[in-house]
């Protein structure tokens, strides 16, 4: 539980996520200077910390009120949110808006050879993926079962590697698809960036802070629409 007057912030430490994060904070008047080495870095200005951290921890920290806010992509949030409820873990959060930046898709992709129709084609085959979770709600819905090849990274070679027949995979240019012989058949997520608050109730000087600062994010994302 964040019981520290001073707002707690987490973002994505190194990564696609990260220099947007930090850039829409600066955005919104909060001075902080990064030390590479520090987890964390207090702002001069404002009683806000910023935690740096691998994103996929985001979404853990705010629900279990570690922290107050963080920044991440809704992917990652909707995985850990699935996975949570899957374990009885507290899987609130309360998301205050989309932003941005860090727009992808999370589709199903074959190699160009496999002769696709819809996703039924993947019938009792094996599909490799980093998000087990989404593929399985999405897979679910449409009544259709499928083998789990559960990987970090790497998901889109493995076809090539003999490790499965498909992927399930974050996409943006495509470049990464075709780069490996893919095609990209089914969007079954798609996402941005996202902020999200902690769903405990915060001190009424933190919740000040909170709405400030939300307020000022909804006005530099309006001034670039
Ligand atoms: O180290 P840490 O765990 O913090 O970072 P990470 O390596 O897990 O995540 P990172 O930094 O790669 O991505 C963070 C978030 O950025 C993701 O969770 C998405 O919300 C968002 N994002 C946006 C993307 C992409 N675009 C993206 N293209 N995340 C990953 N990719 C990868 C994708 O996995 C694939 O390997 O880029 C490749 C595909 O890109 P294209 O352009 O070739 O299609
Ligand atoms: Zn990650």
């Amino acid at each position: 539980m964040s019981e520290s007057n001073r707002l707690r912030i987490a973002i994505q430490k190194s990564g696609r996520l990260s220099k947007e994060s930090m850039k829409l904070l600066r955005s919104c008047g909060v001075k902080f200077n990064i030390n590479e080495q520090r987890l964390i870095a207090h702002s001069d200005n404002l009683p806000i910390d910023l935690l740096r951290v691998r994103d996929d921890d985001i979404p853990g920290l705010v629900m279990d009120g570690v922290v107050d806010l963080g920044i991440i992509g809704e992917n990652v949030l909707e995985e850990e949110q699935i996975e949570r409820e899957r374990l009885d873990k507290p899987a609130s959060c309360i998301k205050l808006r989309e932003l941005d930046f860090g727009a992808c898709r999370l589709s199903l992709a074959v190699p160009n050879e496999f002769n696709y129709e819809d996703a039924s084609s993947l019938e009792g085959l094996r599909i490799a993926t980093s998000y087990p979770n989404l593929l399985r709600r999405y897979m679910q819905r449409k009544g259709i079962t499928y083998n789990d090849c559960m990987l970090k990274g790497s998901v889109e070679v493995a076809p090539r590697a003999g490790l499965a027949d498909g992927i399930c995979d974050l996409v943006s240019t495509g470049a990464t698809l075709e780069a490996n012989g893919l095609y990209e058949t089914e969007v079954i997520y798609r996402s941005n960036a996202c902020i999200i608050q902690s769903s405990e109730v915060q001190l009424p000087a933190k919740q000040a802070l909170i709405e400030k600062i939300l307020s000022r994010i909804n006005g530099v994302v309006r001034a670039k629409e």
